[in-house]
């Protein structure tokens, strides 16, 4: 039976998917619950949702029990969690609040965030979560900060190239990120699962900032910076590069005689096969999985395809149980 969602049912599923903390998600939620149109058609639905918000419920109780709870471990949520890093007043919770919807606290002065605090940022179809942390020298490391550099899918080094201390932000914390074996600065298989990572030249918009990143840029020849600023400088430019090197692709399922679902890609990694995406539309999936149709990569529409066939973004996908 159809489910007839209304569009007041997928205005509260954007927020829902849009949500950064467990309090907002749970709201989401209940208003989910609220305005889905109630008949048999999506009872299963109600179920899931029903479920969903007694297992956020339950999370929050728990986390607020545990002893030692700890704030730098960033539950991941969306296509991919990006974690930006840097010296005080750099421009990080700036840039955060320019590219999501999170409430960041931004002030002149330095260390004003405290705690890491993530944003999601609407990329294509998908959801991106950014996390913005507290900033980070040598002599004040919050501790906890690093395995949250190294939980990240991907890392933004940020340095304010408005000022000459441009050199020295770079500098610090490119050693601190090296040392404590986060990321591999040359690529020189030094460290054993290095976080990948883009280095941003950030405020751009101030009148000395190019003079700062040619200093730079002589300096660290073999680095690439890319030129932003959160008043609305290279931000399509950098929510394109964040999603290449997340390296991950967007796959659509398609249920036998229906058309595509093309609201709420699955995300993969770059390489993943049929297999992969059968098993995150189910667990179960896998075990009971022939083969799959496709349509997009293949070379034509609605081939079939073996399990092992890698898929590309964009694909779309009837699995044949
Ligand atoms: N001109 C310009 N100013 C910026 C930009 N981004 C941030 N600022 C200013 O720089 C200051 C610091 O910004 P924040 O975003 O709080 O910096 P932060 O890195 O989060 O600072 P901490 O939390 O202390 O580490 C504020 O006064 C911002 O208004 C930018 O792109 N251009
Ligand atoms: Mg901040």
């Amino acid at each position: 039976m159809p489910a007839n969602l209304t569009p007041q049912y997928y205005e509260a599923e954007e927020k829902y998917r849009r949500a950064s903390t467990p309090e907002e998600r749970i709201s989401a939620l209940e208003e989910m619950l609220k305005v889905i149109p109630k008949h048999k058609g999506t009872e299963k639905l109600q179920g899931d949702i029903k479920k969903r918000i007694a297992r956020f419920k339950e999370e929050g109780k728990k986390k607020k029990s545990t002893k030692g709870y700890d704030p730098f471990g960033v539950e991941k949520q969306g296509a991919g969690q990006v974690v930006l890093a840097g010296y005080p007043n750099t421009g990080k919770s700036s840039l955060v609040g320019a590219l999501s919807m999170a409430k960041v606290k931004v002030a002149e002065y330095p260390f004003t965030t405290a705690l890491p605090m993530s944003g999601m940022m609407p990329y294509k179809d998908t959801f991106i979560q950014l996390v913005d942390t507290p900033p980070c020298v040598e002599e004040n490391i919050p501790s906890g900060l690093i395995g949250t550099f190294k939980e990240a899918d991907l890392l933004l080094i940020i340095v304010d190239v408005s000022t000459a201390e441009c050199l020295e932000q770079l500098e610090g914390i490119v050693n601190i990120l090296q040392e404590r074996e986060v990321i591999d600065l040359y690529g020189n298989e030094e460290v054993l699962t290095p976080i990948p990572f883009l280095i941003l030249a950030n405020k751009i918009d101030n009148p000395d900032a190019e003079e700062n990143l040619e200093v730079l840029q002589d300096l660290w020849p073999e680095l690439e910076f890319i030129k932003v600023s959160s008043e609305g400088v290279g931000l399509e430019g950098l929510k394109n590069k964040i999603f290449e090197m997340l390296d991950i692709i967007r796959v659509y399922g398609k249920a036998a005689d229906r058309e595509a679902d093309m609201d709420r890609p699955f995300i993969l990694k770059r390489g993943g096969t049929v297999l992969d995406f059968a098993e995150q539309v189910h667990r179960d999936f896998p075990n009971k999985l022939k083969s799959a149709l496709v349509w997009g990569s293949s070379k034509f529409d609605g081939q079939a395809v073996a399990r092992e066939y890698i898929l590309e973004d964009g694909d779309i996908v009837e699995l044949q149980l």
